[in-house]
């Protein structure tokens, strides 16, 4: 596959673009793979991107069944931050932040990554002694986040309302190296380099049911849309449909799923260059690079496969931001959308071994996985070709819930649930 530059670009302008290639390939799948990956996400697509990349497994296919991204990466929000409490979430979201600085130059592909800065409000005594101890922790974690009076809330971004109505603005957890990329750009992104690897993305593709043989149950294939493919390891990572795939499997997963929803604004002169989120409140908004507002708020309050979620939540976010920012009161709001988040009592992630023999699992990102991808990809990535988890995804383990080890991030996870 040829690289793009600005060389590329400018051959490309004066032969009227008739000379770029597909971004990645589009193959049959074969009978067997060493490695079959399902779900085509982030996550997914990370994970056999570093399969090959670190380990030279290059034998791997993701199955994806619908398009690239078409699940909650191509949905989310888009912030990106490693503000968490715990020391394993500290581990793996500054492994992916950081992995995020330099990925458009790792992939050779402009994710479009804007370390802009990530304001956390306080807005009540309790919240803010929270935040605090979070900054603790991330400066013994050696996580650059630092507590900031009103006024500096302020001087960082004027359209902030610190007054109130209901809440007064009592400081923020500011975290200057926080801040957004371009979604579906880390999708394609990813897939364009894992494809140039030799790994086989194949769309459209869906998997029906899980094959096991033997007395012990060892994987040993999945059917699909597109007819049977054997393998020798299989790595789940479908988000929201992780349960159902589980079920194939054979085992249960601690995890609900529900819709998370976002809005857009029609787009407006750019008047704000940061994230904000305002959790006393439950609402968190930025400014795209088209003008957009991007809003979000908390997850509905019951358990769906729906990617719609419910108009009562939307009055409720968007009344909240506009006591928040309130020059955004007469803005129209252009769309709306959802996506279908997998939520483990604990806030965090599952990442390693199942039940099934030669099965693997990344799934319970909840309504705080697109920040995640490089991190997780990476540790997935050597869980499944060492067979066993790595130091960083070491942590996060289903059996975490049967020892009562549990990572809380109820409080980082930062948007209502
Ligand atoms: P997905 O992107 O959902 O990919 C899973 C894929 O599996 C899907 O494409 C699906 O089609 C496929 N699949 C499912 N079943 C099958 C099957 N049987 N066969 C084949 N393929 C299958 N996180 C942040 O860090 N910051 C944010 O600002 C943020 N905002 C969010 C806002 C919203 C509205 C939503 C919904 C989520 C938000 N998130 C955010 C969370 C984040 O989007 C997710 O945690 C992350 O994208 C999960 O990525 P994934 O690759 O695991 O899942
Ligand atoms: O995890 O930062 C986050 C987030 C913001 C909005 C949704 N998730």
């Amino acid at each position: 596959m040829r690289r793009y530059s600005a060389f590329a670009v400018a051959r490309e302008a004066a032969r009227f673009h008739s000379g770029w290639e597909r971004a990645w390939g589009n193959p049959e799948p074969k009978r067997h793979y060493e490695v079959i990956v399902i779900g085509g996400g982030g996550h997914g697509l990370a994970t056999a991107y570093y399969l090959a990349k670190n380990h030279g497994i290059t034998n791997v296919a993701v199955l994806e069944k619908g398009w690239l991204g078409g699940g909650n990466t191509g949905r989310n929000t888009t912030i990106i931050r490693s503000n968490y409490l715990q020391d394993a979430s500290a581990s793996i979201y500054e492994l992916s932040r950081g992995l995020y600085e330099d990925l458009s130059q790792q992939l050779n592909f402009n994710i479009m990554f804007s370390p802009r800065g990530v304001m956390m409000l306080c807005q009540t005594e309790h919240e803010f002694r929270a935040m605090q101890r979070t900054a603790h922790a991330n400066r013994l974690a050696g996580i650059k986040t630092e507590m900031v009076t009103p006024h500096k809330v302020k001087e960082i971004c004027p359209i902030l309302n610190i007054d109130g109505p209901r809440y007064p603005v009592l400081g923020g957890l500011w975290q200057p190296r926080g801040g957004t990329a371009r979604h579906d750009a880390v999708a394609w992104g990813y897939a364009r380099a894992a494809s140039a690897l030799g790994v086989d993305i194949i769309q459209k593709c869906e998997v029906t049911a899980i094959d096991r043989y033997g007395p012990g149950g060892r994987v040993s294939g999945v059917q699909t849309s597109k007819g049977a493919i054997t393998c020798d390891k299989l790595c789940i990572v479908v988000a929201g449909h992780s349960g159902v795939l589980a079920e194939m499997a054979g085992f249960r997963l601690p995890i609900e799923s529900m819709p998370l929803q976002a809005l857009v604004s029609e787009p407006i002169k750019p008047c704000m260059d940061i994230v904000v989120m305002a959790n006393t409140v439950h609402g968190y908004m930025s400014q795209s690079d088209k003008g957009e507002m991007v809003i979000g708020g908390g997850t509905d309050g019951y358990n769906a496969y729906t990617q719609r979620g419910s108009f009562q939540h939307i009055e409720e976010t968007v009344r909240a931001l506009c006591e928040t920012f309130p020059i955004i009161s007469r803005l129209k709001m252009l769309r709306q959308w959802g996506g279908i988040v997998d939520m483990t009592g604990d806030r965090s992630p599952i990442i390693g071994k199942t039940p099934v023999e030669g099965i693997f699992i990344n799934c319970g990102w909840g309504t705080g996985g697109f920040k995640a991808i490089p991190g997780s990809g990476w540790c997935t990535a050597a869980t499944v070709a060492k067979g066993t988890p790595d130091e960083v995804a070491g942590p996060f383990g289903i059996d975490r819930f049967r020892a009562g080890r549990m990572i809380d991030e109820s409080v980082a996870a930062a948007v209502a649930h």
